[in-house]
């Protein structure tokens, strides 16, 4: 007789938190995001260690090996920077062609997307959105909500990811609160 095994790792689906022992995870607090949001000044009047979002991981084989699947939850909380709501750092792929599923399971955000050329699309993300993110798109979450916003995510083991392209060019575009509402407003140096 095959013995049935339990799974070395679960989810909760209200929440997507992970539990099992294989699972990593990391804080982004206001303090490591330095250069990320427009307003410097408002950035500059913040706690260092205001935490900004959370991410859980499995992998569940060694990073860069073809043909595998890593799993992921991120949940960004609420606040600003000025008029710019927090976000994630964003990158794109290092294997360029390599995609990515984000699906949202609480609260209400925006998926910036920027393809090579530097178009950029965004896509709302509430509980229940499935976004497709296509090889060769640069991928942000921005938390428009008033409460955290949690998506998980699921990519090839041998994606890898590229910060720098992003932190130096941007996505032309920033999601800003204007009269209280998120706003896509394209990309200009911060003025008075
Ligand atoms: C996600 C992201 C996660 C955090 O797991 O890594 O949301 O965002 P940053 O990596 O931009 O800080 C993913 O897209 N993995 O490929
Ligand atoms: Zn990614």
């Amino acid at each position: 007789m095959l013995d049935i095994s339990t799974t070395r790792v679960t989810i909760d689906w209200l929440t997507g938190r992970l539990s099992g022992n294989a699972i990593t995870s990391k804080e982004k607090r206001l303090g490591q995001l330095a250069g990320l949001f427009r307003h410097q000044e408002a950035f500059a009047r913040m706690d260092p260690d205001q935490l900004v979002y959370t991410v859980q991981y499995w992998m569940p084989i060694d990073e860069g090996t073809p043909g595998g699947l890593f799993w992921g939850n991120t949940t960004i909380e609420p606040g600003r920077v000025g008029d710019e709501y927090f976000m994630t750092a964003g990158h794109c792929h290092a294997a360029l062609n390599r995609a990515e599923f984000y699906a949202a399971v609480k609260g209400e955000g925006v998926l910036l997307l920027m393809n090579e050329s530097g178009n950029t699309r965004a896509e709302k993300m509430h509980p229940g959105s499935l976004s497709y993110i296509p090889g060769g798109f640069a991928h942000r979450v921005v938390n428009t909500g008033q409460t955290p916003l949690t998506f998980v995510a699921c990519w090839p083991s041998d994606a890898g990811h590229d910060y720098t392209t992003v932190a130096s060019r941007g996505f032309g575009v920033r999601i800003r609160s204007i009269d209280d509402l998120p706003q896509v407003i394209q990309e200009v140096a911060c003025g008075p």
